[in-house]
């Protein structure tokens, strides 16, 4: 799967990609991700890519011809790709959202920056796309969160094939159940007695009961 990124920083995914799973994934051949500077596309000798808003108001907006082009361009060497606009504005991220961008052969991501876009660009891209209710200073941190999120998806970046199953939000909403591992007591700490009695449906039925508990909590 190609990961294409559009961004005035690309300095700022140097360091996740070159780590942990997502440098594995590349390392594995089964993810590849290019970033594209968007500078390359601004206007006139100053390169530029924004400007301010018609009708007035605080701030800068990236400029609609500089995004076509890039994403033009990274459409050439990726036609079946879909583009995604990191913004506030955009679909609330979840799960099932990862899942299906994860059967994608590819995804071009346009990271968002100052104060915002010349809608226009909505014409250009397939779906916008918000990792929740805060606003950031820019696309680059979502773009990583949505990256890795994908990437795990991948059919062999993980180790375990069940762990997508079991994981937290298969479903959008239910939380994993807690785990634990040696020692069996620390400063007074101990792991709940089932986890120990060898039982496996008495196991089953705790991580269930836990399961519900927690995503109720987390969910009211
Ligand atoms: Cl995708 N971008 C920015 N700038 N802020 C956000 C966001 C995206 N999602 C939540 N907050």
């Amino acid at each position: 799967m190609k990961f294409q990124i559009i961004t005035l920083f690309p300095e700022m995914f140097e360091g996740v990609f070159a780590h942990s799973m997502l440098f594995k994934a590349q390392d594995k051949g089964l993810a590849q991700f290019q970033l594209i500077n968007l500078r390359d596309f601004g206007q006139g000798p100053r390169k530029t890519v924004d400007d301010s808003p018609y009708g007035g108001g605080d701030g800068m907006l990236l400029k609609v011809e500089p995004l076509h082009k890039a994403i033009d361009f990274a459409k050439n060497s990726n036609p079946d790709a879909k583009v995604i606009l990191m913004t506030p504005r955009g679909q609330k991220y979840m799960q099932s959202q990862a899942r299906e961008f994860s059967t994608e052969s590819g995804l071009i991501i346009v990271c968002g920056r100052y104060e915002g876009y010349d809608e226009r660009v909505a014409q250009f891209i397939d779906q916008s796309v918000s990792i929740g209710n805060y606003v950031l200073t820019g696309g680059e941190i979502p773009a990583m969160v949505l990256v890795d999120s994908v990437t795990r998806l991948i059919p062999g970046v993980l180790g375990g094939a069940t762990s997508a199953e079991i994981e937290s939000f298969a479903d959008d909403i239910t939380i994993e159940y807690p785990q634990y591992t040696r020692p069996e007591e620390y400063e007074g700490l101990k792991v709940p007695e089932v986890l120990l009695s060898g039982n496996h449906q008495a196991v089953e039925s705790w991580r269930s009961q836990q399961s519900q508990l927690i995503t109720k909590q987390l969910n009211s």
